[in-house]
């Protein structure tokens, strides 16, 4: 029997401040009328951005979670992974994933290890296999570049075609996932705007959406993004609105922090923008890559 609401196993980290993962998951999802089981892989004082950070790993203690949720019968419309402890959890997931999931279940891998060319501090360099094996079991990734160069072991581009980026996306989905996504594009014929795309190996089709650019970076924006895309997708969305509407919100995210003056980058305000996710689709402006 299907949940009277669409259940989703939320496997990330807890970070107290700085939000990212489970801290901005649950707002999101809930807001969309999802109920989320979180599972989480790491409990932490702030992201690993923040020097000083103290970790404590969970890779000991998933497996008896995971036995006790065996034991319940629980069923989940969607598994959603992000942050992991360890490399070892990344196995943990995909026997989860063997476990839970039946034809119908959205699995999403957000592959979070990277960003701007190197490893997040707390990451070991067999995360990198790990999390191109855990690929290989979902629908969705939605790695940003250096994310996706690091699982197709390229070189971090400075500037792709669009030409290019359909390759680039191409050669996700010969991983495994029939929904490869990218964020962060650096597209060298638009430079106007921040840029993600899509290709749906289903139908062949490849597509992109864009945000304006603001002169700083905020913290947790990936997993803001990766968020509203499962719950889009969740709630019935095709793939381009999926994408549109993930890369809106983060828009607004953004746009409605970076009015303040004071604000450092860990502290994008989630809680003013949230109430937009229940406004229906008025307006879309995702393209088709031709
Ligand atoms: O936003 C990705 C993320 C999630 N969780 C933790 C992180 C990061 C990125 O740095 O450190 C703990």
């Amino acid at each position: 029997m299907r949940n009277p609401l669409p259940r989703v196993a939320a496997i990330h980290d807890l970070s107290g401040f700085g939000r990212c993962s489970l801290t901005v998951v649950i707002p999101i999802l809930s807001t969309m009328g999802l109920e989320v089981c979180p599972l989480p892989t790491a409990v932490l004082s702030t992201h690993t951005g923040i020097e000083g950070f103290r970790i404590f790993d969970l890779t000991d203690q998933l497996p008896g979670f995971i036995e006790h949720w065996k034991s319940q019968n629980l069923g989940f419309e969607a598994i959603y992974s992000g942050f992991l402890g360890s490399a070892r959890q990344a196995g943990m997931v995909s026997d989860f994933i063997k476990s839970f999931a039946g034809p119908e279940t959205l699995v999403v891998v957000d592959p979070v290890m990277a960003d701007f060319g190197k490893l997040y501090a707390s990451m070991s360099p067999e995360m990198v296999g790990e999390m191109r094996a855990l690929a290989t079991q979902a629908k969705v990734i939605t790695p940003n570049i250096t994310e996706a160069a690091f699982m197709l072991g390229r070189e971090v581009p400075e500037g792709l075609t669009e030409s290019q980026v359909k390759d680039w996306l191409r050669a996700l989905a010969d991983l495994g996932p029939a929904m490869p996504v990218i964020t962060s594009l650096p597209l060298s014929s638009r430079t106007d705007r921040s840029y993600v795309a899509a290709y749906n190996r289903e139908d062949g089709r490849f597509w992109l959406a864009g945000r304006p650019l603001v002169p700083t970076q905020y913290h947790g924006t990936g997993d803001i993004f990766s968020s509203v895309l499962t719950g889009s997708l969740l709630q019935g969305d095709s793939l381009p609105i999926a994408l549109d509407r993930s890369c809106q919100f983060v828009a607004t995210a953004i746009q409605v922090t970076f009015g303040y003056s004071g604000l450092d980058h860990h502290e994008i305000l989630l809680e003013r923008s949230l109430g937009t996710l229940q406004a229906p689709v008025t307006y879309a402006s995702y393209e088709l890559l031709p």
